[in-house]
């Protein structure tokens, strides 16, 4: 290997470990956008990770801004979420019986979420989405459910149709294994076009179970609903009695204490969470209108259940981390307000960059939640998403990567600001992004 090759990142053990792993693991990777396909090049492999850093098998650091896809707010390997698992491990791991932790959490999460007048519990995102959309089918007794392009939900075979976040980045509309009968009754809406799911209500809106949307857009890139989208989708949903559901997974307790339903005052009949909810550790949650949620097994019709559901290590964390950000909040150290300045700076500095570079770009943020797209196009849905140099990105991700800033591998996918992000992670990252634009 050449000086110049080993001085390369990802270093020699990390390419020994992604070829080894590509023997037995599909892809070498657990997810798909962990294969770095998209970006041109093969992918680190972690060893640790603490605060806003990660370091890789090699030993090299990386300022991190994948955030394990948005759980980590408050940062890696944080001491009260540390102190919690460890403290949940004396006990035992996992019981398959009610625990008191479960029901704390569902009281947290209710504190952040309002509008969840009962809530349950599951072990991932996709779990949570699911759950949601058969139960919505279940109280309405419709079959028809409505996504927007570029949204993704998780593998839910349902939505998995013409899904963003890998399915964009891999170029495959939906996937293959999901049959046509599955699909059969998904319709799809560009994001931020309201006028859309009104046209498609009023043809069919008594077929129509409910609507499932990224208040705020993360897989498609960072993409913020229009002024008064949100409010329209809650209007024509409620007129003919679809059921619309907030799927925060990703935005939930980012963009606001309360997701995006406190941040833009539109109040969804479900919302599904995850990622943050679980501090890094396995928790999705659904929840909503107390009619709907009695719906749900073993008091309703409704049939879902989990082995490791409430899991009470990963509850723990789950728990530590809302807590954190409450008594951040409660001592006057608000999170979202910090996280909002962290990422109007990082912003303001890419922008400068990229101004300074004379590259065409857009920046699309809310709050914590970025992205740079290569485009002179504006970026409001996944049509103009895809007008996006996906070359550039690629070579953009390979030079910061190589300066030690770890940005999300695909240029569909949001970029996350978390609460250890200072002056200087931010100074650093404006840097090596400036050095990346050539
Ligand atoms: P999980 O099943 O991956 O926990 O959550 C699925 C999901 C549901 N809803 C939204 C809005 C999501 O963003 C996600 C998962 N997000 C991706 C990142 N774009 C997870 C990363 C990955 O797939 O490896």
């Amino acid at each position: 290997m050449s000086p110049a090759d080993r001085a390369l990142r990802p270093g020699p053990k990390s390419r020994e470990l992604f070829a080894e792993a590509q023997k037995i693991i599909p892809g070498g990777v657990n997810s798909p956008v962990r294969a770095f396909g998209s970006v041109g090049c093969a992918p680190f492999f972690v060893d640790r990770a603490e605060g806003c850093r990660l370091w890789d098998v090699d030993g090299n650091e990386y300022i991190d801004y994948i955030g394990s896809w948005g759980p980590m707010i408050l940062g890696h390997n944080h001491p009260k979420v540390k102190a919690a698992v460890a403290a949940a491990l004396e006990k035992g791991t996992s019981f398959g019986a009610a625990t008191a932790g479960e029901v704390e959490l569902a009281r947290e999460i209710q504190g952040f979420y309002p509008s969840l007048e009962m809530v349950r519990l599951v072990s991932s995102g996709t779990e949570a989405t699911m759950s949601a959309i058969r139960l919505a089918r279940g109280a309405t007794k419709r079959a028809g459910i409505i996504k927007c392009d570029g949204c993704y939900h998780g593998h839910v075979d349902s939505l998995l149709v013409a899904a963003g976040s890998g399915a964009a980045t891999l170029g495959i509309a939906g996937s293959a294994g999901v049959p046509d009968s599955v699909i059969s009754e998904t319709h799809v809406v560009p994001f931020n076009d309201a006028a859309a799911v009104k046209a498609l209500l009023e043809e069919r809106g008594s077929e129509i179970a409910c609507m499932i949307v990224e208040p705020v857009a993360g897989n498609m890139g960072t993409v913020a609903p229009r002024d008064g989208y949100l409010e329209e989708l809650r209007a024509i949903t409620k007129q003919h009695g679809v059921l619309l559901i907030f799927d925060e997974v990703m935005c939930g307790f980012r963009v606001a204490r309360g997701g995006a339903q406190e941040r833009y005052g539109v109040t969804p009949d479900l919302t599904t969470l995850g990622k943050i909810v679980g501090g890094g550790l396995p928790v999705g949650a659904y929840g909503g209108r107390r009619d709907l949620m009695e719906q749900v097994a073993p008091i309703g019709p409704v049939y879902q259940a989990g082995t490791l559901s409430g899991n009470p290590l990963a509850v723990a964390a789950g728990l530590a981390t809302l807590r954190e950000l409450k008594s951040e909040a409660e001592a006057g150290r608000n999170p979202w307000a910090r996280l909002e300045k962290s990422g109007a700076m990082l912003e303001a500095g890419l922008r400068e960059a990229a101004t300074r570079a004379g590259i065409d770009f857009q920046i699309n943020r809310v709050g914590s939640m970025i992205t740079f797209f290569f485009t002179k196009t504006p970026v409001f849905d996944f049509t103009t998403a895809k007008t996006c140099d996906t070359e550039k990105f690629g070579t953009w991700f390979r030079g910061l990567m190589q300066a030690g800033v770890a940005w999300p591998p695909s240029q569909f996918e949001a970029a996350f600001v978390g609460l250890e992000h200072g002056e200087s992670e931010r100074n650093r990252t404006v840097d090596s992004a400036r050095a990346a634009l050539g």
